[in-house]
């Protein structure tokens, strides 16, 4: 069972802002909310608002249109007509404004970048919007170049196509698995899927695989903006190409002109990941053979292929949506000759700081406004991959591994043309960027909307709240007969045809199923979790010597986390603690765990379901590195609306195990 590393502050009922569990019971998709502004009113000001229907159709009149800055064509918001768009480039801090309530100082209310967006009534009612994705196997890619054969795409595209919403609305996506050889779940990476965690796409935990044929609904409300990535999340189908881009338009922490877009940046396999999988579980280090750029990259071995290409307006600014989608690779990302505006790091909007280069991690998402300031011209966009945190093809030059003095390939990905006719190649110089693999340092991310802990965990922190990271061995034939890596004490191993979601009553789970229990009185107030990824803590391997450490990117379903200390020393129950920041810590849904260090962090238990956390690194998760963070285990059936709100999920399993019986998968990894 798992390990427990929590604590209740009743003092910090003030700030729990989550929304609490009363009405809940009515189902997350038709409970009654009161638009508000979440800045100027208080709570007795809410009362007094009449009462709204909650979401409204795109036909219902009359109704406020928004057009977001560079939206897909014909894309509208469309909001209750009370609102008004103050979003300006100029303004792109503010959302909507109020035209009924005028304040004391006689201004509009609104909604804007200050809005906690964490509290659901705060959270501008938009509309419902239905999207349509088909998962395709074994189609050829070519997106280096090289054609994979073993591509597993959305629609025929990769990456998959865009799904785009407003701040505030319902999101309805039909996903139909027509891949024959395999199940497949889909994953809203960052989504908070609050109440609805039967929607969070991880087959084994929250759902059944979608069998061959069958389709599932998938349907949750879109509480954060900005811009993320949805992917797969069965076994290692998104380093296949099994991922999209998803932006969800709202206020920004800085202004801007032109929205390019989303740039999804993945390391790229040219056989399946299925078949290089097996050279993370013979204990060596899995590789990629190159990066692309929103699907566009070169084959080292061969040169062949393209670069990913985006025009910049002369004195406009520009927003860059970046998004880490790699299998194995961390990078530095950088443009040659511009610096750049930092003003979100994976849905939460932070107070913008200036940058040169940027540090990316698997999975986590940065969006930066550019400035086209310089010489109109031709610059490279570089990718390139932190020392330590990377591994191509083995046969390239330097084995394939990028470090400080030697580079396998080139780091230039991607062309920003000042000219879209032009064709030359850049002959920019790159900035003196770090290639060193860490987050951004934490001290410059700072959430617009702050979470204070003004409670010290140091007095309910004991040895067996630990969750160290490391490499176990399990001969055991039914789980691989490999090394594993694992969290404390266990490593993942799920059931693909018996998800927790459908065992919310289980005392005991008995498939090695990792759990992390988040007790059910605690309600309020933050649980912290120290995880550790020290050389000390490694299992010897077969052959007797100690798994290295290495940087493990940690991502958290169903909540955001603050990271309180990020340290790459071993942690020392003594004097770490003095490392802890709790004045507005840097808050994200994915954390790197330093290679021989550790990292502190804290949740609001405010979310109640089973939450897979897991290392982002596509080959390591395989292998076993996650848990379920099970949170207030009796009230989560009541928090999804009651068992009617599993029908779907119930139908889509029988579909799954009647699918497995006939083809039964042999599973040769945690499943996810
Ligand atoms: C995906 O493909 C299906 C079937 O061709 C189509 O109906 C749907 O509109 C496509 N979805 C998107 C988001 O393009
Ligand atoms: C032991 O195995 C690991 C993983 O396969 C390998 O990296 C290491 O070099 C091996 N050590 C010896 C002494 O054979
Ligand atoms: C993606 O994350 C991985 C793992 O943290 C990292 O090695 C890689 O450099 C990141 N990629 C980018 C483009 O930042
Ligand atoms: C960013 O670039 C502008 C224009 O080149 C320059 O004035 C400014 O000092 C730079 N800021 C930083 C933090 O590098
Ligand atoms: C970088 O890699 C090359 C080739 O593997 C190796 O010879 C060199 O020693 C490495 N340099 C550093 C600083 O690790
Ligand atoms: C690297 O880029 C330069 C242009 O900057 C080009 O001449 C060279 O061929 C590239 N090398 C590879 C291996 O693509
Ligand atoms: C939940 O408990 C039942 C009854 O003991 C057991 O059959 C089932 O396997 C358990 N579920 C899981 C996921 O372990
Ligand atoms: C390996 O895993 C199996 C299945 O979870 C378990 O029964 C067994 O005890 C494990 N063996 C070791 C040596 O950890
Ligand atoms: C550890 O972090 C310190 C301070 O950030 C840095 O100077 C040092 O190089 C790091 N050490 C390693 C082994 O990464
Ligand atoms: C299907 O999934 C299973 C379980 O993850 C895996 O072992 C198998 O290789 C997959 N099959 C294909 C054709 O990808
Ligand atoms: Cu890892």
């Amino acid at each position: 069972m798992g390990f427990l590393k929590s604590c209740l502050d009743a003092l910090l009922q003030v700030l729990a802002l989550g929304p609490q569990l009363n009405g809940v019971g009515s189902g997350a998709f038709d409970d009654p909310q009161l638009v508000f502004n979440g800045k100027h009113q208080t709570g007795k000001d809410i009362a007094q608002k009449p009462l709204e229907p909650a979401f409204i159709s795109p036909s219902s009149p009359p109704t406020t249109i928004l057009e977001p800055e560079n939206a897909s064509p014909g894309f509208k918001c469309v909001y209750p007509k009370r609102w008004k768009s103050c979003n300006t480039p100029g303004s792109r801090d503010c959302w909507l404004s109020d035209t009924e309530s005028v304040d004391e100082l006689g201004a509009y209310s609104q909604i804007d970048i200050t809005t906690d967006y964490e509290n659901v009534e705060a959270t501008p009612r938009g509309i419902t919007r239905e999207y349509w994705l088909e998962v395709n196997g074994d189609v050829t890619v070519t997106a280096d170049g090289f054609p994979k054969t073993s591509g597993k795409v959305f629609n025929h595209t990769f990456p998959g196509p865009l799904i785009e919403a407003c701040w505030g609305d319902e999101l309805v996506i039909h996903v139909k698995n027509n891949y024959a050889a395999n199940g497949t779940a889909i994953h809203w990476h960052g989504i908070r899927q609050l109440h609805t965690m039967q929607m969070d796409g991880v087959n084994g935990v929250t759902q059944c695989p979608i069998a061959f044929g069958d389709t599932f609904t998938y349907k949750f409300r879109a509480l954060q903006y900005g811009h993320t990535w949805y992917h797969s999340h069965y076994s290692l189908q998104y380093a296949d190409g099994l991922a999209g881009p998803l932006v969800i338009h709202g206020p920004s922490s800085s202004n801007w002109d032109i929205d390019l877009g989303p740039v999804l940046i993945q390391d790229y396999v040219h056989n399946s990941a299925f078949v290089r999988y097996d050279v993370e579980i013979a204990g060596r280090i899995a590789y990629a053979d190159s990066i692309v750029v929103n699907g566009a990259g070169h084959d080292p071995a061969t040169g062949t292929g393209s670069y990913f290409t985006t025009t910049f307006t002369k004195g406009k600014k520009h927003v860059l949506r970046l998004v880490n989608g790699s299998a194995g690779t961390q990078y530095v990302f950088s443009i040659d000759g511009h610096n750049f505006t930092v003003i979100e790091t994976d849905l939460v909007p932070i107070q913008p700081y200036t940058a040169t280069s940027l540090n990316i991690g698997i999975g986590q998402r940065y969006m930066i406004v550019v400035e086209a300031d310089q010489e109109p011209g031709d610059y490279w966009m570089r990718t390139h991959p932190a020392t330590g945190c990377n591994a191509f093809t083995p046969t390239l030059p330097c084995k394939g591994t990028f470090n400080a003095t030697c580079e396998p390939f080139n780091v230039t990905t991607g062309i920003i043309r000042y000219d879209a006719s032009s064709t030359a190649l850049p002959t920019s110089e790159p900035w003196p960027y770090s290639r060193t693999c860490a987050d951004e340092p934490y001290e410059s991310l700072k959430p617009i909307v702050p979470w204070v802990i003004d409670h010290h965990p140091i007095n309910e922190i004991s040895e067996n709240r630990f969750a160290a990271v490391h490499q176990t061995v399990n001969s055991s034939a039914a789980t691989g007969g490999y090394a594993h890596w694992e969290l404390t004490p266990d490593f993942l191993w799920l059931d693909f045809g018996n998800p927790t979601i459908l065992n919310l009553d289980n005392a005991t789970y008995e498939r090695n199923s990792n759990f992390h229990i988040v007790a059910d009185d605690f309600r309020e107030g933050y649980v912290f979790m120290i995880l550790e990824a020290s050389a000390k803590t490694s299992l010897p391997l077969p052959n007797g010597t100690l798994a290295l450490a290495v940087t493990h990117p940690l991502h958290w379903h169903g909540m955001d986390v603050v990271v309180l200390s990020q340290q790459n020393t071993t942690f020392d129950p003594v004097t770490s603690y003095q490392t802890f920041n709790f004045v507005n810590p840097p808050r994200r849904d994915v954390v790197l765990l330093p290679a021989g260090g550790y990292v502190a962090i804290a949740f609001k238990p405010d979310n109640p379901g089973a939450w897979l956390m897991h290392c982002h690194i596509a080959w390591h998760a395989s292998a076993g590195l996650g848990l379920q963070v099970l949170e207030r285990q009796d009230e989560v059936l009541r928090s999804l609306g009651g068992s009617k709100a599993l029908a779907e999920t119930k139908r889509v399993c029988r579909n799954w195990n009647r699918y497995n019986g006939v083809h039964p998968v042999d599973q040769d990894d945690s499943g996810i």
